[in-house]
């Protein structure tokens, strides 16, 4: 019985190392008119994706046009490498109330 456990707990640690790995490339939920988190924090070189999962077309567009998506339709992504530390903020230019910040931190 122990050795069943042994095994076990070895294929939950063998199934955590790739999720740990997706983590080096945070998300950002759209969903119910809303991206999640709202608010981001990650390193320059940090490359973020925006998934929509919301049955609506939506966009990810800084506010400077720094990046802009495309209409993502439901399950679309985008993904954008930040590379200058700052704060940027962007919004849906289909509903301007949905707002998100990132804020790029100086590479260690
Ligand atoms: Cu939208």
């Amino acid at each position: 019985m122990k050795t069943v456990v042994r095994i076990f707990l070895l294929g939950v640690l063998l199934l955590a190392v790739p999720a740990f790995a997706e983590d080096a490339t945070p998300q950002v939920v759209i969903d119910k008119f809303a991206y999640a988190p709202t608010a981001l924090t990650v390193a320059a070189g940090t490359k973020v994706t925006w998934v929509n999962k919301d049955d609506t077309p939506h966009t990810v567009v800084e506010n400077n046009k720094k990046f802009r998506s495309a209409a993502l339709d439901t399950g679309d992504s985008y993904s954008y490498t930040f590379t200058e530390p700052g704060t940027y903020h962007y919004f849906c230019t289909f509903h301007p109330k949905m707002v998100g910040t990132v804020t790029v931190t100086a590479k260690n």
